[in-house]
């Protein structure tokens, strides 16, 4: 039964026992709602508390169950029912206790709360809001303004700041939850119930709602959720309680079904599904991962130091020299003082952190470590030579992996003895930020080295993906196939600004020149000369950056790129050196210069980028559709709220995407390979999860 009832001392006991999270689906409802009408018929009960079984208290509504529509008892009759409720009813609440279970708990007439306990309402990053009356109920339990701050970020608040917000009664040491929680229940049945929709809303601040309508005009662009949510609070303070409640229950069906709530609640269940790996990695045995290795001590290997050294893991970086093991200590150090000082991290934090880092410019201090890592330059044959050195100097379990973002991991593991304890970790840069690591698979890996990786990278708080050996692996291959069309669309007729902003409005973080210039153009331009002998003479190549790297603008580093920067400004502003650059190279290439609409950028660019994705998938370069879109959310900037590429293509049209692609190879020839898989699901009308099972990549 996935309600338990039990009695003790007159106190009635209902326990949500529903593992893994104790999720709030229609069958935990259903028992919920007949357990509580019994407790409140039997004449013996003369108070009831809720709790849960396991690890949380639950983890809300079951997300699984959205796309089936309201089943009954709806999440909001059961909490009018417990509000209502003539004995009193007190959660007490441990673990997680998030959306509808917080909910549930609001309409209790008490909450006690363990320590260690997270309280929140993550609906919004859900792309919903709270349904079952917490947009009405918690600005009378906390406040409108911290309300608002907890319903419109998904924030998790502690049992601490829970108690200080008024939010819970008390706080409680572990194992004495029960206890203390029956002994409030024994209090409240003397002296009798109290409601939360009875208490009265105190005023906001006059601007509250103006300033917040700003805030969320910058940070929720394209988005639905947290103004809808913002209006359900709004018309809180408004209506009387139950026509409040009304109306978001309205607002919520209306989200549900919505392509932003879609697409949200499928980027959730693919960061899960990423994790595993059916058969690749079941039943492996994790490596136990103590202590870490580094090789190079440049900004990609300080960053990588510092996201071990974050999850409290030890880590020893070398260098080839003195210098540039002390450049990269000092550069650990600026990073984590500037934390500091920005007060994201307290001092005790960085003191330990920048402890856990040490530097050295021998090999031979790797010999301990458990998993290392080589971050030197992107060049076969020194990475050849640093694994030769790196078999030689690590114990026998040590797993070895290489940073590297496009080189062939087959042929930097043949340089091992052992070539099963070799993978790719490919991190993006800044690596102590950013969310994405590439689990990279050579042919040759063993499964519990890889889930092993996956492991750590998960301590790491950070999302793993595993995917297989190509050029680019998959988040920069399909950025090269998206990145190529923005620069062809400048020589038919676009201007850089005009580009970033078209795809700045369809939710990208940045538009393609904007990255280029943060990121400096040198490095793509070292890569293209060496590629350029084997270039084939009749490819369509665009050699605008190659000019703007001839004149020495480099991005922002130089003060100009795509874009020219005031000194000391990041800001990009456009710059009509480039525009008459763009303009010549058209005009030698032969373009007659048209017209170029928003759409057909987004088309043709995504297109590009999508169609790609799907030669991924034919290959198995990755295993679903769900993992790309977790790389392009993780690391790439791509609008979560849209889903990730492959998710947002499915939306847009299969079809439509499959006709951009003909065009662009009629066009463009063997630069844009249509996707046989692509095709056949347009033809089918199919999504990608539909069109191939799942295949380790
Ligand atoms: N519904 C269904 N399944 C859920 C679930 C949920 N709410 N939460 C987790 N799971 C599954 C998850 O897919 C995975 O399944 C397994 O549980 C373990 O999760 C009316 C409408 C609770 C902190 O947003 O934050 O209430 O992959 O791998 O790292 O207003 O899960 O094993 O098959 O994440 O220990 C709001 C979401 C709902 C909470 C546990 N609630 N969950 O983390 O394990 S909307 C949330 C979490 C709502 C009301 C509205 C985390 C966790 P599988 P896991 P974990």
């Amino acid at each position: 039964m996935p309600v338990t009832l039990d009695k003790r001392e007159g106190v009635a006991l209902l326990t949500l026992d529903n593992p893994p999270v104790n999720a709030l689906g229609a069958q935990v409802k259903s028992a919920l709602g007949s357990r509580l009408e019994a407790a409140l018929a039997d004449a013996s009960v003369t108070a009831i508390v809720i709790l849960g079984a396991g690890r949380h208290f639950s983890a809300g509504a079951d997300i699984r169950e959205f796309d089936a529509g309201t089943n009954t008892p709806s999440l909001p009759d059961l909490t009018g029912r417990i509000e209502k409720a003539g004995k009193p009813v007190i959660a007490a609440l441990h673990g997680t206790v998030a959306g509808g279970a917080l909910e549930l708990a609001l309409a209790c007439h008490g909450r006690v709360a363990e320590e260690g306990a997270q309280l929140s309402l993550p609906e919004v990053t859900l792309g919903i809001l709270p349904g079952a009356g917490g947009t009405v109920r918690l600005p009378r339990l906390v406040g409108v303004e911290a309300a608002l701050d907890l319903i419109l970020n998904g924030r998790k608040v502690a049992a601490d700041e829970a108690a200080a917000l008024r939010l819970v009664d008390e706080v409680v040491p572990r194992g004495t939850l029960l206890a203390r929680a029956m002994n409030l229940a024994e209090r409240a049945a003397r002296k009798g119930v109290r409601r939360t929709r009875d208490l009265t809303v105190a005023a906001p601040p006059p601007d509250l709602f103006a300033r917040i309508e700003a805030d969320l005009r910058k940070t929720a662009r394209g988005r639905k959720a947290p103004q809808a949510a913002l209006e359900c609070v709004r018309r809180a303070l408004a209506l009387p309680f139950d026509e409040a409640l009304l109306a978001e229950r309205d607002a919520f069906l209306t989200l549900v079904g919505g392509e932003e709530s879609r697409a949200l609640r499928h980027v959730f269940f693919a960061e899960r599904e990423a994790q595993k790996f059916g058969e690749l990695t079941k039943g492996t045995t994790v490596r136990a991962i103590r202590r870490v290795g580094v090789v190079g001590f440049g900004t990609m290997g300080a960053g990588i130091a510092m996201a071990f050294a974050n999850a409290g893991l030890p880590v020893v970086v070398t260098d080839a020299t003195q210098e540039g093991v002390d450049g990269g200590l000092a550069k650990v150090r600026a990073s984590y003082e500037e934390s500091r000082a920005k007060g994201r991290i307290t001092g005790a934090e960085c003191a330990e952190r920048i402890a856990l880092v040490r530097g050295a410019s021998d090999y031979s201090a790797l010999s301990e470590s458990d998993l290392v890592i080589e971050a030197v330059f992107e060049e076969m044959d020194i990475k050849r030579q640093v694994f030769r050195r790196l078999d030689e100097v690590c114990h026998d379990r040590a797993i070895l992996a290489t940073n590297t973002s496009s080189l062939d991991v087959d042929r930097i593991a043949e340089e091992t003895k052992d070539p099963s304890r070799v993978l790719g970790l490919h991190f993006f840069s800044p690596a102590n930020i950013m969310k994405l690591v590439e689990v990279v698979r050579p042919a040759t890996v063993s499964a519990s080295v890889l889930s092993s990786c996956l492991d750590v990278v998960k301590r790491m708080g950070k999302t793993g993906v595993i995917v297989g050996v190509c050029d680019g692996f998959v988040g920069n291959r399909m950025l090269y196939a998206y990145r190529r069309q923005a620069d062809f669309l400048l020589e038919e007729g676009a201007l850089p600004a005009q580009i970033d902003r078209a795809i700045r409005e369809f939710g990208m973080a940045m538009g393609p020149f904007q990255v280029s210039d943060v990121a400096g153009l040198d490095i793509s331009w070292r890569i293209r000369k060496r590629q350029a002998a084997t270039r084939p003479k009749d490819q369509r190549y665009s050699p605008i950056a190659d000019r703007l790297c001839e004149i020495g603008r480099f991005g922002q580093k130089t003060g100009a790129g795509w874009y020219r920067y005031e000194k000391g400004s990041r800001a990009p502003i456009a710059d009509p050196e480039v525009e008459a650059l763009v303009k010549a190279v058209s005009a030698e290439l032969g373009f007659t210069r048209r017209e170029i609409t928003d759409d057909e950028i987004v088309g043709r660019c995504f297109g590009a980028m999508v169609n790609e994705g799907a030669l991924i998938l034919e290959e198995s370069v990755a295993a679903r559709s769900g993992d790309i879109d977790v790389i392009w959310v993780h690391g790439y900037g791509f609008p979560r709220h849209r889903g990730g590429p492959m998710h947002w293509a499915e939306g847009f049209g299969l079809a439509r995407i499959a006709a951009v692609v003909d065009r662009m190879h009629a066009e463009q020839g063997s630069l844009v390979r249509p996707s046989v898989l692509l095709q056949q699901l347009a033809r089918d009308g199919k999504g990608f999860g539909e069109g191939l099972s799942p295949q380790p990549c």
